[in-house]
């Protein structure tokens, strides 16, 4: 099984790419694919789509613009919900301590990293970036 990770400008700006990649590769996950790019304003627009109605919209896309991002395809058993496990819940106040986003993040705008949220999306997100 596959899914789409990804080090956000935030995460990149701190320094903080290896340590991301080191929690990954520790809970034994291989990275099979992986680049650091910059996102344009329409592939942040389709990666978001969902989001295309909220308020927050627009702050998502200018973030993720903002800077280089590094993208993975990550391989391993139940990959997509170990994923969403290593990272933490979305809001860095609401993530167990020991996550991502419990020890790196303090702001639900800036949270590090994204992950796949299901099957479905993985394969959507792992075709708009590779
Ligand atoms: P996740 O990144 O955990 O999959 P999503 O897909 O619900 O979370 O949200 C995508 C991104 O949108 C989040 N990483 C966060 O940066 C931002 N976001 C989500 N909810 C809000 C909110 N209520 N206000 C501001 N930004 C938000």
């Amino acid at each position: 099984m596959k899914t789409f990770f990804m080090v956000k400008p935030d995460g990149v700006k701190r320094n903080l790419i290896g340590e991301v990649i080191s929690r990954v590769e520790k809970e034994g996950f291989q990275i099979t694919k992986i680049k650091m790019m910059d996102i344009s304003e329409e592939l942040a627009k389709e990666h978001y789509g969902e989001h295309a109605d909220k308020p927050f919209f627009n702050d998502l896309v200018s973030f993720i613009t903002s800077g280089p991002v590094v993208a993975m395809e990550v391989q391993g058993d139940d990959v997509v919900s170990e994923i969403r496990r290593i990272m933490g819940a979305t809001n860095p106040s609401d993530a167990d301590p020991g996550t991502i986003r419990a020890d790196l993040a303090t702001k639900l705008e800036e949270n590090v990293v994204h992950g796949s949220d299901s099957p479905e999306s993985a394969e959507r997100e792992l075709s708009l970036f590779f």
